[in-house]
């Protein structure tokens, strides 16, 4: 342990949470690296409920009339509160959530990441200037904000994704109610305080503009059932997403998803191998295999599969697996006994559906003893059978063959979930095909490199079971509006459109 600078307390004191707030509470939190007590966080009782969405409603209030470019100076205050606390709300990340050092700081970059670009984005809210039919008219639309929106979000990236719901609905003008993971309320504490001394830098900013809720599921639901909450956006197992999103479209409210994913890769015969290998590893076994986004299935052309096996078991054989705070480590633990026994389960499955199972076993020697440390599973199958068309948050990758590139395509495609997917070709006419209408049906496809490990410029989501959803980049900061077209008539007539008479 001669690695780990700094104690998970330190790290805590230094972010502002204070002892009285996580000591003596409902809310136990073990860290996964080694299962020691993190905390013993506060449960914010159902009652408090009403006061919570009282304050969200007055926030909006205040917070839609103050223009976005300042809304944005908020974002830019927050970014560099982030900047400042990046080490320690890293390490508090790895603690948590188990990620390696690296990870865990990167986690913290894309949420500042994010704060930058909603800081531009605060200026260009911008809605259309459509040509009227009737003269003397002028027609546009201009995009309002919208209400509270509520975030709900998962361990496995306990902080980035709020962040990314977070700035963009601020800078949009909604106050955010926050329900974290309940593995991972420390690292939400910590955001809160983050928030806050941005909140009080900038000065006027109304109370309850972020609210996080601590506790358990009934939280989550009195905020989903919420008629004052008009957006919710939700990252998750599809499960969770399956209960969420009736409730929210009988209310009319409206759902941004971000749910399971089972990604894969092609990997055509003309594939840079070395390169393909690289960005296998990175995919099938960074954050432990528990990213939405992590590669779940590798589709190799049977000409080169084979030795893109071999060079994959040799890589995996080397990995550095253990305390991911400790320097060098690149596979942490699974996040608790619940996700090594469901890695466990998924591998019997595809051993009784003929597939043969390289690593996937828990590893005791040489890490902290009470952590669920497993290596990273190759698992080859003879067809894209029950377990493969399963998102397992683990470190398992499924190996499959195929001959003809329209094969390959469909292999991808034909699974529930659509999130990430890429192929790596050297050959264009593949590259391009992947990426057609005809091609991946995934909300993210890239050509010569992973699906995981998006950039926040980008709009993040994806299809069918993964819900729909977009987050982050490009234009998916409507979701957090509501666009009004507005027609202005400067003329002394009144012609109605389609040619109508109605002459009174
Ligand atoms: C997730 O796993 O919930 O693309 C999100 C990535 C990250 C986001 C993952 N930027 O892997």
């Amino acid at each position: 342990m001669k690695d780990v600078v700094m104690t998970a307390d330190t790290v805590m004191e230094k972010l502002g949470i204070t002892a009285a707030e996580r000591t003596g509470g409902r809310v136990r939190v073990t860290s996964p690296i080694d299962g020691s007590l993190l905390g013993e966080v506060h449960e914010m009782p159902l009652s408090d409920m009403d006061a919570v969405l009282t304050r969200a409603k007055s926030a909006f209030k205040a917070w839609r009339t103050v223009p976005a470019p300042r809304r944005g100076e908020l974002i830019r205050l927050l970014g560099e509160e982030l900047r400042a606390a990046k080490d320690d709300l890293g390490a508090l990340v790895s603690w948590e959530a188990g990620k390696i050092t690296s990870e865990g700081l990167g986690e913290v970059q894309e949420m500042i990441d994010i704060c930058d670009f909603a800081v531009g984005l605060s200026r260009q809210l911008y809605g259309l200037t459509i040509a009227s039919e009737r003269p003397g008219h002028r027609m546009m639309e201009t995009w309002h904000p919208a209400g509270p929106v509520g975030v709900i979000s998962a361990f496995n990236f306990p902080v980035a994704v709020w962040s990314w719901n977070a700035a963009l609905a601020i800078v949009c003008g909604d106050p955010v109610i926050w329900k974290p993971s309940e593995k991972t309320p420390l690292t939400a504490l910590a955001c809160q305080k983050i928030f806050d001394r941005a909140a009080q830098r900038f000065g006027d900013a109304p109370e309850g503009l972020l609210q996080t809720l601590i506790g358990g599921a009934d939280l989550g639901k009195a905020l989903v059932e919420s008629e004052d909450v008009p957006i919710i956006s939700a990252t998750g197992s599809t499960r969770m997403g399956r209960a969420v999103a009736p409730i929210v479209a009988a209310r009319f409210g409206q759902c941004i998803l971000e749910l399971g994913g089972n990604n894969a890769m092609i990997v055509g015969p003309s594939a840079d191998l070395e390169m393909a290998v690289r960005a296998i590893v990175f995919s099938a076994v960074g954050t432990a295999g528990q990213r939405c986004t992590t590669l779940r299935r590798l589709i190799a052309h049977n000409s080169i599969k084979d030795e893109l096996v071999a060079r994959l078991k040799k890589a995996y054989a080397g990995l550095p697996i253990g305390n991911p705070l400790a320097e060098g480590t690149l596979v942490g633990p699974l996040v608790d006994e619940a996700a090594g026994a469901a890695m466990t389960a998924a591998l019997d499955a595809a051993r009784a559906e003929g597939g043969t199972v390289f690593g996937g076993e828990r590893v005791r020697d040489g890490v902290p003893a009470a952590g669920v440390y497993m290596t990273p599973a190759i698992v080859e199958m003879p067809e894209q059978s029950a377990v493969v068309k399963t998102e397992t948050f683990a470190p398992i990758l499924y190996v499959l063959g195929y001959d003809e590139f329209d094969q390959a395509v469909e292999i991808q495609n034909d699974v529930p979930q659509g999130l990430s997917s890429c192929v790596f070709t050297l050959n264009m006419r593949e590259a391009e095909q992947f990426l057609s209408a005809a091609g991946s049906d995934c909300g993210i496809a890239n050509v010569n490199i992973g699906p995981s490990g998006a950039e926040i410029g980008g709009a993040f989501g994806g299809e069918k079971e993964t819900g729909g959803g977009r987050e982050s980049g490009s234009d998916a900061w409507k979701a957090y509006m509501r666009r009004q077209t507005n027609t202005v008539n400067y003329s002394a007539q009144l012609p109605l459109a389609q040619g109508v008479k109605f002459d009174i």
